[in-house]
């Protein structure tokens, strides 16, 4: 029994992967923490671009690579991702990006195969534990096979759900890493650009015919009234909705239209159940299926089997009873409620970023006051400090996590003193000393690796100082609030660049610590 998390680990293992990278993300993070229990070679990276980066060297070395990341991460990544995809790669690697529809964690439900297709890349779509398993060890043939990077789509439910497995159990030996000179494939000047992306487009045409003939889909003929089309888990949820409909379980893209549009022509109905964007549907009808137009209703939030026999009957006016939760809330004691006190109390306007952290925008606290994407709360504030009435200016801070800072805060720093509003600004970095939110992993300010053994730690603070920052303080947010509150208001009326570094573990990670400490 494993999730699907764990099987893309195992899968991965038994493929001989070289080295699997990635940056933490709900629901993906717990493939490179088993691939590094089962004795894979695994590594944090301090974003998904730079683990994109890495994972690029090791499969142009003629190795293999695994990389993951939540869907968001994706983004962060793209810009390696569009263009090696021209380059094309010498070993295998394969990207696992899990997307969150419904945003049980994340703050957007946005669709990796939506963007994956205007990559270039193919995209595969595990529905359960064993395709997750399945899909991983095609994802690194296909790889292989057509020179491109892979991506698998999970979704929370496949990533979270324990399933039977059946594998092999053996360990393929690591490919031999080499190198041989090919400046005009790695190269993408344009002029090896240019033709590099016709023959993306034509390997892309390959890909599809491939998996119109052999590619990793279903078909399961019933009835002639229904017909479905889905993937992923969508297919799990049609299946047990719709048990006598056909059904034409999509494994990969580019998606097998010829053989889709065939199936449809079979059925009275046809329709589309996808988690997600209408990504099938919309090319399918584009391509002349006969299949339905799909409701907007069913793009929004994960689907489930009662939402699924509410599509088939179309009733789009169908809402999932909402269940009773307790809202997320900071830990009885967590620094971070210590740290956004003096904030509220001196009623300045919170530039904010992701992490344990952000739930200082709840209430009781209520204070942050905005929050969009990784590493964005220094430059969101050095924005608004740029425009704002000094008065107002003057009460805008920045509050981002040590894993966020290492993350995507550096350059928003470099900014800051690069091109400094004429009021300063107010940094404040928020370390405690863990990546919190997904987790407790570590980071490159904790000195540790995945693993828990030691590295170089990155010292915040020099950092700071080396870029520039002329006022760089520390304090712990617990023991010494009401310094650094005093700190803070002079700090506020400062026309320079201030950081303020707020240190005190988090209480979870440090018991952890202990106990693992008490094992060893
Ligand atoms: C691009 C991107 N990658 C990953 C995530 C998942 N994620 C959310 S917050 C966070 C890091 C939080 O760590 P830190 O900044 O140290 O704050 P803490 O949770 O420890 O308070 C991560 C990895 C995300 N939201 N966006
Ligand atoms: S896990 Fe740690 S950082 Fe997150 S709320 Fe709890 S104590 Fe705070």
């Amino acid at each position: 029994m494993l999730s699907g998390n764990e099987a893309i680990a195992l899968a991965a293992r038994h493929c001989g992967v070289a080295l699997g990278v990635g940056y933490p993300g709900t629901p993906s993070t717990e493939i490179l923490e088993n691939f590094s229990e089962l004795g894979g070679s695994a590594e944090w990276a301090p974003n998904e671009k730079v683990a994109a980066e890495v994972a690029l060297g090791v499969a142009f070395a003629e190795s293999d690579s695994l990389i993951t990341m939540k869907h968001v991460g994706f983004n962060v990544a793209q810009d390696l991702f569009f263009t090696a995809a021209y380059s094309g790669i010498q070993g295998g690697m394969v990207a696992v990006v899990a997307d969150d529809p419904g945003m049980a964690s994340s703050q957007n439900e946005q669709d990796t195969r939506s963007i994956a297709r205007c990559g270039g890349l193919p995209v595969l779509e595990p529905a359960d534990s064993q395709e997750a398993y399945d899909f991983t060890k095609l994802a690194f043939k296909i790889s292989r096979k057509f020179k491109t990077i892979v991506i698998i789509r999970t979704t929370t439910r496949v990533a979270h759900t324990t399933s039977i497995v059946e594998y092999s159990g053996e360990i393929a030996p690591l490919a031999a890493a080499d190198y041989r000179k090919d400046i005009p494939t790695h190269v993408m000047v344009p002029a090896h650009a240019k033709p590099a992306h016709k023959v993306l487009r034509k390997k892309l045409a390959e890909m599809q015919a491939w998996n119109n003939a052999e590619g990793p889909n279903k078909i399961e003929m019933r009835g002639s009234d229904l017909g479905i089309v889905a993937s992923g888990v969508a297919y799990q949820y049609a299946r047990e909705a719709a048990p006598d409909a056909s059904i034409f379980k999509v494994g990969m893209s580019p998606l097998p239209i010829e053989k889709i549009v065939e199936f449809s022509k079979n059925f009275k109905r046809c329709i589309v159940v996808e988690e997600g964007d209408p990504y099938m549907s919309e090319l399918l009808r584009a391509n002349g299926a006969n299949v339905e137009e799909r409701a907007q209703a069913w793009r929004f939030g994960e689907l489930n089997v009662d939402r699924v026999r509410a599509q088939i009957a179309n009733d789009t006016s169908f809402e999932m009873p909402v269940r009773k939760a307790k809202p997320p809330a900071l830990c009885k004691g967590c620094p971070h409620i210590f740290s956004f006190q003096p904030l509220v109390e001196l009623g300045l306007i919170v530039a904010g970023d992701i992490g344990c952290y952000t739930l200082a925008a709840m209430k009781p606290l209520s204070g942050m006051d905005m929050q969009i994407c990784m590493g964005a709360s220094i430059g969101m504030g050095v924005g608004m400090r740029k425009v704002l009435p000094e008065e107002k200016a003057r009460k805008v801070v920045s509050v981002i996590g040590d894993s966020t800072f290492m993350h995507s805060g550096l350059t928003g720093l470099v900014q800051a003193i690069y091109n400094p509003p004429s009021t300063g600004h107010v940094i404040i970095i928020v370390d405690n000393s863990t990546t919190a939110m997904t987790g407790h992993q570590e980071n490159p300010a904790t000195g540790k690796r995945l693993d828990r053994s030691e590295t170089s730690k990155i010292s915040i603070e020099e950092v700071a100082r080396a870029m520039g920052a002329k006022s760089v303080a520390i304090f712990n947010p617990v023991r010494e609030q009401a310094q650094f509150k005093e700190h803070l208001i002079e700090r506020l009326k400062a026309p320079e660049i201030s950081v303020i570094i707020l240190r005190q573990p988090c209480i979870l990670a440090a018991a952890a610590e202990i106990k693992r400490k008490a094992k060893q």
